[in-house]
């Protein structure tokens, strides 16, 4: 790779900026976006993601795989990049996913979406480690018959890519799905194979939506009905469920379907227990700021881990002054719920490692218009935890009309019409006097003898009004709540430029990234508030400082 730098920053790159994370997954510098091929090997967890080392934009003939290695998800090695474009024509190396078939000697395929010649022209790769008896797979080849796979009839040839995990069915061939388009209808092409090299389409789709545009990045894979513990891809039996995610480029949202999947029958296929409907009433890993996850099962600690990029909400230009654009998630572990209807997310435990100074408060109530700030932690830099006590829940207002977008409950109701039951919640990342803030609230509503909360991250006030070029979004879901709790939780994972924030025990997610002027290192301030007329009480606080995680470099070049 040639250390052409077009874009990027000088190399004495200040690590110290004020919106670069200290918890979360960056590289070293320049443009990351889609994470790639995450899995556990030979004790050490393997994070491929999408990398333009030449600069701090995304540039389409640019794209190589970055790869770091972590022995817990939180703390990483920086190595070199694991794929670049070295096949025949090959300009760009795009997504992908890894397939660990176990065994004695485990074999890993990473099959990956590369661009040819003509540049919009994608086809399917596969590449493995060259070395297995190395833990930290440092070097990746290329298999002789690349590629494995080009647009079928049906795909448009510059909207085919993102190959998901494989998993084995009963009849022993291994399947692929690809994200695909063809003019509006979106797809994701189902492919099988007996060595993983050559690959049969099948001419149905496995999925198709009519008007969305490309399908990206898919994922499909099982969960226990009744267990937290995650399963390997490849597992069909009675005990579990699947999930499809697809990444909608159009809608910039992760959505994903549970159903029933068969694959012995001569009509192989996915049933959701849902279609498509393309509402607000979908199920979304993440309201906010999250696209391109990939999930993986971690075989070290049974569990299914969801990985997502969260894109910058400034501009272009702003990312290459700064010289780096980009983020992960924390790594958030998720399950099926108990009702079946959808899964829970949750940071994975290992954040906790990072977390001192704990500050915590109880059975403190918050009067209407009240405001009560948590004092004593690093507030740029903070793991925060409350259970909120409701208010007798028929005093909620109604909610009219009862089914209703809450993209445009908030824009009608949130700002000027004060609630009863809230919004109450945090104002993060907020300056002393919380003209800038980042507010994360709840608000409740009657439907009939039904409970619904709304979950806004408000991001309108997140910078103050001298940044230009923001993106300023609210992002809102609505959920039904069970009457019979009384209770409702709120974790905030807040670091310095980007709040994810999970309500109600991890049944919704919504992630704002953010760029304060004001409220940046000791300036930084959080609150809990109450707007609502009636009083919620704290039930319990728990409030973390977070430390920073250790990023080692590896890396023996630029980029
Ligand atoms: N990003 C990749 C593509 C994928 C898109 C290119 C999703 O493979 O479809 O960087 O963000």
């Amino acid at each position: 790779m040639e250390n052409i730098v077009e874009d990027a920053p000088p190399n004495n790159i200040n690590l110290e900026q004020p919106y670069r994370t200290w918890y979360h997954f960056q590289p070293k510098k320049n443009w990351m976006n889609d994470p790639n091929g995450p899995m556990y090997y030979k004790g050490f967890y393997h994070f491929f993601y999408q990398h333009n080392p030449d600069g701090a934009s995304f540039g389409v003939n640019k794209m190589v795989w970055g790869h770091s290695i972590s022995k817990d998800l939180i703390n990483w090695t920086h190595l070199n990049h694991a794929i670049e474009p070295t096949c025949a024509g090959e300009t760009s190396c795009f997504s992908g996913s890894a397939t660990i078939v176990p065994g004695e000697q485990p074999v890993i395929y990473m099959l990956y979406t590369g661009l040819i010649n003509e540049k919009t022209h994608q086809v399917q790769y596969l590449a493995m480690p060259k070395d297995l008896s190395d833990p930290k797979l440092i070097e990746w080849i290329k298999h002789p018959q690349n590629p494995l796979m080009a647009a079928p009839n049906g795909v448009e040839v510059g909207e085919f890519r993102d190959p998901s995990t494989a998993w084995q069915g009963k009849d022993g061939k291994w399947r692929v799905l690809i994200g695909a388009r063809n003019g509006e209808q979106g797809k994701a092409i189902l492919y099988r194979s007996e060595d993983f090299v050559n690959w049969i389409v099948d001419p149905n789709p496995f999925y198709a939506t009519d008007g969305t545009g490309v399908c990206e990045c898919p994922d499909f894979f099982p969960v226990y009905i009744n267990s937290t513990n995650g399963v390997d891809t490849s597992v069909e039996n009675s005990s579990v469920r699947h999930v499809f995610k697809i990444s909608y480029l159009l809608r910039c949202h992760d959505y994903y379907f549970i159903g029933k999947y068969v694959s012995d029958s001569d009509q192989e296929k996915f049933i959701p227990d849902e279609k498509f409907t393309g509402t607000w009433k979908e199920l979304i890993f993440d309201y906010g700021n999250f696209y391109a996850s990939k999930s993986f099962f971690d075989y070290a600690k049974n569990r299914r881990i969801l990985w997502a990029w969260v894109l910058e909400s400034d501009t272009k230009e702003d990312g290459i002054e700064r010289g780096w654009a980009g983020l992960q998630t924390i790594p958030r572990k998720f399950w099926l719920d108990e009702s079946g209807k959808r899964l829970l997310q949750w940071p994975i435990e290992e954040l906790e490692q990072l977390r001192y100074n704990q500050i915590n408060i109880t059975r403190e109530t918050l009067l209407s218009g009240s405001t009560l700030e948590v004092i004593g932690i690093t507030a740029s830099q903070a793991d925060v935890e409350v259970l909120f006590e409701l208010p007798d829940l028929e005093s909620a207002e109604v909610l009219e009309p009862s089914e209703v977008d809450p993209q445009e409950l908030c824009k009608e109701q949130y700002a000027s019409i004060k609630g009863m039951i809230g919004p109450f919640g945090l104002q993060a990342l907020a300056s002393e006097d919380q003209t800038e803030r980042t507010t994360i609230s709840f608000r409740i509503y009657r439907v009939s003898d039904e409970y619904k909360c709304l979950m806004i991250s408000d991001q309108t006030r997140s910078s103050s009004s001298l940044r230009e070029g923001l993106e300023k979004p609210i992002y809102a879901t609505i959920f039904d709540i069970d009457p019979n709790v009384k209770t409702i939780s709120l974790r905030s994972l807040i670091d310095r430029s980007i709040i994810e924030s999970f309500g109600d025990g991890g049944k919704v997610v919504i992630t704002s990234r953010v760029y304060p002027l004001l409220a940046i290192e000791k300036d930084a301030h959080l609150f809990v508030f109450n707007d609502g007329s009636q009083s919620v009480v704290i039930s319990e606080l728990n409030a973390w400082s977070m430390n920073q995680a250790e990023f080692e470099n590896e890396q023996t070049y630029y980029g």
